[in-house]
């Protein structure tokens, strides 16, 4: 059996699952929202990570069917996230260029929202430069029905894809995500730095908020919030996890 036959089944068996990686306040290291992060837990197989199986669905088109179900379940997740912290928190789901694509993806969302009772601007939707380029007349009338909403757009992989900058001017865009390739390095990489100083500066004038992604090494946090980066996720702040372990996290912080 395939691994694309066994997504069916896995869908069918509710094998798919969400995990929750903490968005940090750089200075008060506060937990302000979480990434949603999917998993495949295969009876056999065990845990199979996304880059195996997010490109599968993405070809076959499952992914609509699992993204729809991702940004459901995650907005629910949020509220009790909530309920937990007695305070507000918002929560970034990964689109992929399918998804944004697909003809049913604003009443996806519209029900995501309705049902959890989120208010729109909790919800991050991460997209890459390349979701954006495949069809910026598309993407523009998209992306507009989303701010409609009060939805919130992250530039996720900020600075890796082949696009021009002129779609910041362009497109409502609330978020930039820098991609973890140029966090590695740093505080070292005097390329790396320039990169991410101009990223914050860029930002910081067009008035969007920036998340460094792939934080490992308090060095590496030190360095980003000293230069005005006010959102930290990595492993130094927090890896990927289970709901409840999250929710367990969010008890401990109050
Ligand atoms: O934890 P990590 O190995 O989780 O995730 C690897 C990649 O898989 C991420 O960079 C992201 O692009 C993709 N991914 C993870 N979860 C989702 C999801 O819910 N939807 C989409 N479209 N992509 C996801
Ligand atoms: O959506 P995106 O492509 O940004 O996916 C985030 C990916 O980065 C996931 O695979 C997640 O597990 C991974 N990740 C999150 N924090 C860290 C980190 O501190 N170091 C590394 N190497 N990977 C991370
Ligand atoms: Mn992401
Ligand atoms: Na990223």
């Amino acid at each position: 059996i395939s691994l694309e036959a066994a997504m069916f089944q896995a869908v069918r068996e509710g094998e798919f699952l969400l995990y929750y990686q903490p968005i940090v306040d750089a200075r008060t290291r506060e937990i302000q929202g979480f990434e949603t992060l999917m998993r495949w837990k295969h009876p056999t197989l065990g845990m199979v990570p996304p880059v195996r199986f997010i490109p599968i669905a993405e070809t076959n088109g499952l992914i609509n069917l699992l993204g729809a179900w991702a940004l459901k379940a995650a907005c629910v997740q949020l509220k009790q996230f909530e309920e937990v912290a007695k305070r507000s928190l918002y929560i970034s789901v990964n689109i992929s260029p399918r998804q944004f694509r697909n003809d049913k993806f604003l009443d996806v969302l519209d029900d995501a929202i309705a049902f959890s009772g989120l208010a729109g601007e909790q919800l991050v939707l991460e997209i890459t430069e390349g979701t954006l380029m495949i069809d910026p007349v598309h993407a523009e009338s998209i992306l507009s029905k989303m701010a409609e909403r009060k939805a919130r757009i992250a530039i996720d992989d900020f600075g890796t894809g082949y696009s021009s900058l002129a779609y910041l001017k362009r497109f409502p865009i609330s978020v930039l995500k820098i991609d973890r390739t140029f966090i590695r390095d740093l505080p070292g990489s005097q390329k790396d730095g320039a990169i991410c100083n101009a990223v914050l500066d860029l930002a910081k004038h067009l008035d969007l908020s920036v998340v460094a992604e792939g934080v490992e090494t308090e060095e590496q946090l030190r360095y980003l919030e000293e230069r005005g980066c006010q959102y930290i996720q990595g492993y130094l702040t927090g890896k990927p996890m289970a709901a409840n372990v999250a929710l367990a996290a969010l008890k401990e912080s109050i």
